[in-house]
């Protein structure tokens, strides 16, 4: 009785691919195979591999398997995001050095995944601390900022004030930091930004290339983010002002409407406008200001402030005087800092205006009640009204004419606009890519020569890497001061790192060859392998990392360097593993290892388990699922697989086998491969457990072990469960007489002939005498059934009109009365 041992059977065969290397990508230019770059989120060092790691490799490992079996020359690389605020902060907290913490992170992980059998290519590896890595996000840096996409300017920026650094706007969450939760503030500073709004327009219009591609919550919530709206640009004379002031409304239909004017409280215009008598004020009001975040001061919730500013704004249509305010709704590096407010049609300017006692004037009417009594704005479609040359238009006419009346005088146009803001780059943090730029006296901001790079973090071993507020790196003045490149003077470095999702913007390029030394990535193997066909990761990465490397993709390709402009062509975002219906953490105690989770019961069987679950997007409760369970189901499947392998030879004609498992076995085939192509894992693996079944039940009770069919079964199974149970099967196929290894064995093909359902033979009776035989399905309807027979030339022939009664005994009789 062969016994199925999980322990043994990853003792004996680990060691075997390590030596065999199967899940090596060619680069042989003499191999066919089609190429297929299936790729996974790598992983942030932080430790060893967690269940969620678990979960989203086991399914990355489902899909790159496939496409091995299916004949395609696969690369699966694997590498570790390894710089970053969590690793350097788990390593301050534990008084040792990034490095140290994080390349012994790197190979526990290593050693973990190893054991996990995922199908990498281990000669890909990389890890983004690494100088022959970070050298080329300078060498990019450098690029960017020839071509003005990177560049420093001053503004109030996010500032994380428990990790002291500066945030992107896409690492702020509902107003929080996205790595600690602490409450974000703004601050004044001067920082490295890439020009990503360069780029808004084809950051939306290309994402019609990954329809269907990606789930369209991601396209969605990217959409969001990078909010493009369409409107215009009206001008308004402010008195006592040469420069008329722009605004950004996406209403300009309602600009007969607009009863006063808001500058932002904390732009520069209003300082610059406000009368002197109201500059105190003005004054206390920032200073309140400038404590509220975004979300806080753009919610309508929010009780409506400002501040009159004591002077005044002519209408560019009418000529009429309207005050100007300035107000904390209004967001100084949104449009242009300023808008026309028609409190009529726009609740925040109607709360603002019922609030300060300002008028409402109606400019459409829309059928709703009017907004200056009942406190709610009418922002929907009708007719306009009290507009001059607009009266009687719809609103879409409205908007069309009136931009035509200001692009006539001159002071207005149609314009778009994008919530979208610049990527803030710079990082106040020691672990990361130091900014290759020197600040020169005399010469300003000079670039590090490509030849100098990389410029090398400084040790600083046993210095305080705690964050302060400014970059550790500042502390070592002899990696800071510097010559300047250009005029041989004295200069310094600049102190700050990057952001470390510059870093994953462009890792899987460099997968094709992660050594090479011309450049970021060898364009020509690029050329080969991109663009990705199948990424696997989170959906926390929806807008930060994806919207980032498909920025850095389309630069590259203005660049000459890659011939697409989209890096991931289909996107699956695995569910999160939950336990007892919460998120795991420490403090509720319900965290699972998986390291623990194999040892009990078997890398096989929690991978397994993983897969079967349920749908691969859907979270998992590890309460709900029974690794104890897939254990055993991987010892039926391994039971069949050695009797068979003991019963009989490779090479028996399957042809010669018992037929009805051989249909059992086909139309699995058949299943489990549109199963895979459709991510529908979790029932591919149960079309597996039904054939296992019902080979036992051939060996059993069947035509017996040898029958050629049980083997044909048994080889099935062995390929299409390797997907999911790498060790087990390999076993398997071992006993089944085949040499290593079954990832390479080959996806199996369905029979036609084998998946043609049985036929019945119905009988059709006129006035009790049969007059026709029919072939149908066994399952087919009544109704189906009753027009065939009524079909039928030869039952015509024997009816004279409509009958008076048809009885239908799907699928055997039909019995008609004429
Ligand atoms: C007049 C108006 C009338 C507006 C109306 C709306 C409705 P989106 O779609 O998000 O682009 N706005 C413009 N700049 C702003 C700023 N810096 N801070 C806050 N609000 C600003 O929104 C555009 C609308 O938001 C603009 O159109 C403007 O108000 C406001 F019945 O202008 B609207
Ligand atoms: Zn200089």
């Amino acid at each position: 009785e062969p016994v199925y041992d999980p322990r043994a059977l990853q003792a004996k065969w680990l060691p075997r691919w390590e030596e065999l290397k199967p899940f090596a990508a060619s680069e042989d230019a003499g191999d066919l195979r089609p190429r297929t770059y299936m790729l996974d989120m790598f992983p942030y060092p932080s430790g060893d591999l967690h269940m969620g790691h678990g979960e989203v490799f086991a399914i990355g490992d489902v899909v790159a398997r496939y496409w091995m079996q299916r004949g395609d020359n696969v690369l699966h690389p694997i590498g570790w995001d390894s710089f970053g605020l969590p690793a350097e902060n788990a390593a301050i907290k534990r008084n040792a050095h990034p490095a140290e913490w994080t390349y012994a992170n790197i190979e526990t992980q290593a050693t973990s995944f190893k054991r996990y059998g995922i199908s990498f290519d281990w000669s890909r590896r990389l890890h983004t601390s690494d100088p022959e890595y970070y050298r080329w996000n300078q060498w990019l840096f450098n690029r960017f900022f020839e071509r003005g996409l990177a560049y420093r300017k001053g503004g109030l920026v996010n500032w994380c004030p428990v990790d002291q650094t500066v945030l992107a706007n896409e690492q702020v969450v509902a107003g929080r930091c996205e790595r600690c939760g602490s409450e974000v503030v703004r601050r004044e500073l001067t920082q490295w930004y890439f020009k990503i709004t360069d780029y808004a327009d084809r950051l939306l219009d290309d994402m019609a290339q990954l329809e269907g591609g990606w789930p369209e919550r991601v396209l969605t919530m990217q959409r969001n983010w990078i909010g493009r709206s369409t409107g215009a640009d009206v001008q308004f004379r402010i008195e006592g002002r040469d420069e008329p002031v722009t605004v950004y409304t996406t209403r300009p239909d309602t600009l007969y409407g607009a009863t006063f004017f808001v500058v932002a409280a904390d732009a520069a215009l209003a300082e610059e406008i406000v009368a002197p008598d109201r500059r105190e004020a003005l004054a206390v009001y920032r200073a309140e200001v400038a404590k509220l975040s975004d979300i806080e001061r753009l919610s309508t919730e929010k009780e409506k402030t400002g501040v009159f500013l004591g002077t005044y704004a002519i209408n560019p249509v009418n000529g009429e005087r309207i005050p100007v305010w300035a107000a904390d709704y209004v967001l100084s590096d949104y449009g242009h800092g300023a808008i026309m407010a028609v409190p009529a049609h726009d609740q925040r300017d109607l709360d603002f205006a019922r609030k300060f006692g300002l008028p409402v004037k109606t400019v459409v009417h829309t059928g709703m009640a009017d907004p200056g009594e009942t406190g709610i704005a009418t922002p929907g479609e009708g007719t306009l009204v009290n507009s001059g040359p607009l009266d009687g238009l719809s609103k879409v006419e409205a908007i069309q004419r009136i931009i035509e009346i200001l692009a006539e005088r001159g002071t207005g146009k149609a314009t778009v606009n994008f919530r979208l803001r610049d990527w803030l780059l710079s990082r106040q943090r020691f672990w990361g890519t130091p900014i290759p730029i020197i600040h020169c006296p005399d010469c300003g901001e000079v670039p590090v020569p490509d030849e100098q790079l990389p410029v090398a973090l400084p040790d600083l071993r046993g210095a305080d890497l705690k964050p302060k507020g400014v970059s550790p790196l500042a502390a070592a003045t002899d990696w800071v001061n510097v010559e300047c490149p250009k005029c041989g003077g004295p200069a310094q470095r600049d102190t700050d790192t990057m952001d470390t999702f510059v870093d994953s913007s462009w890792y899987f390029l460099r997968y094709v060859d992660p050594h090479y030394e011309d450049g970021p990535f060898d364009v020509e193997k690029v050329r080969k392998w991109g663009p990705i066909d199948q990424y696997v990761g989170g959906v926390e990465h929806a807008v930060l990392h994806l919207l980032y490397s498909r920025f850095f993709t389309k630069v590259l390709h203005d660049m000459g360097m890659v011939d697409f402009t989209e890096p991931f062509l289909r996107l699956l975002n695995q569910g999160q593993v939950i336990n007892r219906g919460k998120a795991m953490s420490k403090s509720l105690g319900n965290g699972v290892d998986l390291g623990e989770q194999i040892d009990s019961f078997g890398v096989d069987a929690v991978r397994l388990t993983m897969v079967f679950a349920g749908p691969p997007e859907d979270d998992i409760d590890w309460a709900d699922v029974s690794p104890a369970a897939s254990q055993k189901f991987l010892a039926r499947a391994f039971r069949v697989m050695a009797e068979a392998g003991a019963a009989s030879a490779p090479g028996t004609d399957p042809a010669t086998g018992d037929v009805e498992l051989r249909k059992v076995t086909h139309r699995t085939i058949d299943e489990v491969t549109k199963l895979v192509e459709t991510y529908r894992f979790n029932v591919a693996v149960a079309r597996m457990m039904e054939l296992t079944s019902a080979v036992r039940k051939a060996i059993d009770s069947g035509p017996g072990a040898a029958d050629p069919a049980v083997r044909e079964a048994a080889e099935t199974l062995a390929v299409m469960l390797s997907l999911v149970a790498p060790y087990v099967t390999e076993e398997g196929w071992e006993r089944l007489g085949h040499g290593p290894t079954v990832a390479r064995a080959g996806w199996p093909t369905a029979d036609p002939a084998l998946l043609v359902r049985e036929s019945v033979t119905a009988v059709v009776q006129v006035a009790g005498k049969v007059r026709d035989r029919l072939e149908v399905s066994p399952e087919i309807s009544e109704d189906d059934l009753r027009e065939l027979a009524l079909a039928s030339g030869k039952v015509q022939a024997h009816l004279d009109g409509t009958p008076r009664k048809v009885i239908v005994r799907a699928p055997k009789l039909v019995n008609i009365v004429p």
